[in-house]
């Protein structure tokens, strides 16, 4: 039986897994702190005095990928039969390369690092609304073009040195075939240098973000492109030289088809310490108040992707402030008060947010006197009303979300979901959405089968919570009341 091989290289831990004609058949994980400690990264990046500042080690990611194919061998997985291997890269981090290979950066900025925000205004100096309106973003911190011209502007010896930048996805894909790998349109995007109009890298930007780039830029392809057959040496794993080896993309693309989502109609909202929300796009278009970004679909045509930073960072400092366990918030709070809550609403930026973007943090709340539970009601409603607000510039109903992450085990808050977006709200179990996606990339370059088909195999949902559609109207104003309540917040651009 045919089998295929996908690889997570995430922030915290590098995962693999098998899968087989409908099942998982075997996973393995390298957690970098733990056990890879000589790179001095217990969470994945290279402590320091500026928190603006997030590098790793790229020879880190390396080791990890040799010792989870290492680990899945171990576990007696039948290697043999992998027919196609495709991976997952965290988004925007730059790995930096000379004529020989070599590193001419000692370590890579990963999607942490803020430092460059001084980058980003001469970038959206130069280019105004046209970064937003071509690249899907506006000038991002985190993106890679800022850290490459930042890079450019602090060691420009270094930068003349460097041959080749690749993103941690097409680092890593060029290990496995051991040659030049190309980056994906997916990733790609991640970058403020892709053109999302033309998809090619956008020749004015690039050039102004640093010197020379282009050249030293990889090729872009689509994410249906076999980069090329896998390297000899991984034999020793028990897997075949030459197996063709799909495009690598970012973790963002690869949950999208993870998660069964690659086709447009449905959303994916992901509550973890932020909270996510992404979905495929049938057209390109931009978020106006530049939150959103636009990815490439790995499946053909654009994603979205929305960041609520104060996610499950501020159920919890929540929580704690009430003095209350989880088992409350189900048992308790969403269970003792109504659906609006008197029209009680919370503005929970405990960190500076993203989405809307709050660079100075503070709480706001329109009342002043609540219970526990009316304010983790407060809380709970105001995120998901923020979700709404903020994912409404797709111009696309939602009829169908799916829900991962911890508080998705919540069903008062997937009952909240369905009804304030009116929409039905699946739960999916897949504790590994980007290594499976990347699986299933790979299945679909390498044999042609139809993601559709693919997620029915996968990606099938294990609960399904309908919306109460009496309490529409009432949703609809709460949204209204919701979206005035946030404008009056401070705000730093929007
Ligand atoms: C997306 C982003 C993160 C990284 C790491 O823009 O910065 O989701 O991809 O997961």
């Amino acid at each position: 039986m045919a089998s295929y091989l996908g690889i997570d290289a995430g922030t915290q831990s590098l995962k693999a897994i098998v899968i087989g004609e409908d099942a998982v058949l075997a996973e393995s994980a390298v957690h970098f702190g733990r056990d890879l400690p000589r790179y001095g990264a217990p969470n994945g990046f290279l402590p320091g005095d500026d928190p603006a500042v997030r590098h790793a080690d790229p020879r880190m990611w390396t080791e990890a990928l040799e010792l989870a194919l290492q680990r899945l061998a171990d576990a007696g997985a039948n290697l043999a039969d992998v027919r196609g291997i495709s991976g997952s890269g965290q988004q925007h981090g730059s790995v930096y390369l000379d004529r020989d290979g070599g590193l001419s950066r000692a370590t890579s900025p990963i999607w942490m690092d803020r430092s460059t925000s001084a980058e980003c205004r001469e970038i959206a100096g130069r280019f105004g609304a046209r970064v937003q309106a071509e690249t899907g973003s506006p000038p991002i911190e985190r993106f890679t073009g800022p850290q490459i011209r930042k890079f450019f502007k602090d060691d420009p010896e270094a930068y003349a040195r460097t041959a080749r930048i690749h993103l941690v996805s097409s680092y890593l894909c060029s290990q496995l075939i051991d040659a030049d790998a190309p980056v994906d349109t997916g990733d790609g995007a991640g970058m403020n240098l892709l053109n999302l109009r033309t998809l090619k890298w956008d020749p004015e930007l690039v050039e102004f973000t640093a010197p020379g780039l282009l050249e030293k830029l990889p090729r872009l392809v689509p994410g249906d492109t076999i980069a090329g057959g896998l390297a000899p040496r991984f034999a020793r794993y028990g897997l075949k030289p030459g197996t063709p080896v799909a495009v690598w993309s970012g973790d963002n693309p690869n949950s999208l088809v993870g998660t069964g989502a690659a086709e447009p109609g449905m959303a994916v909202i992901s509550l973890g310490t932020s909270d996510t929300f992404f979905a495929a796009m049938p057209a390109f278009r931009t978020d106006p108040e530049g939150c959103g970004h636009v990815f490439g679909n790995p499946a053909g045509g654009f994603m979205s992707l929305i960041c609520f930073t104060n996610g499950s960072l501020a159920r919890e400092k929540v929580k704690e402030a009430c003095g209350v366990d989880w088992a409350f918030f189900d048992r308790e709070a969403l269970r003792q008060t109504p659906f609006g809550n008197g029209g009680r609403l919370m503005l929970p930026y405990f960190e500076p947010e993203s989405t809307p973007l709050v660079l100075k943090p503070g709480v706001r709340c329109n009342f002043a006197e609540a219970t526990p539970a009316e304010r983790i009601r407060a809380l709970l409603e105001s995120q998901v009303l923020s979700m709404r607000r903020h994912s409404a510039w797709q111009g696309q109903a939602f009829t169908r979300i799916r829900v991962t992450g911890g508080a998705s085990q919540s069903e008062g808050m997937r009952q909240l979901l369905a009804d304030i977006f009116q929409a039905r709200i699946e739960t999916i179990q897949v504790a590994n959405s980007a290594a499976l996606g990347a699986a299933m990339r790979a299945a679909n370059a390498v044999e042609g089968t139809p993601f559709a088909a693919l997620s029915a195999r996968f990606c099938r949902p294990t609960a399904v919570v309908v919306p109460d559609s009496s309490k529409r109207e009432q949703a609809d104003a709460m949204l209204a009341a919701f979206t005035a309540f946030e404008a009056e917040a401070p705000r730093t651009r929007g």
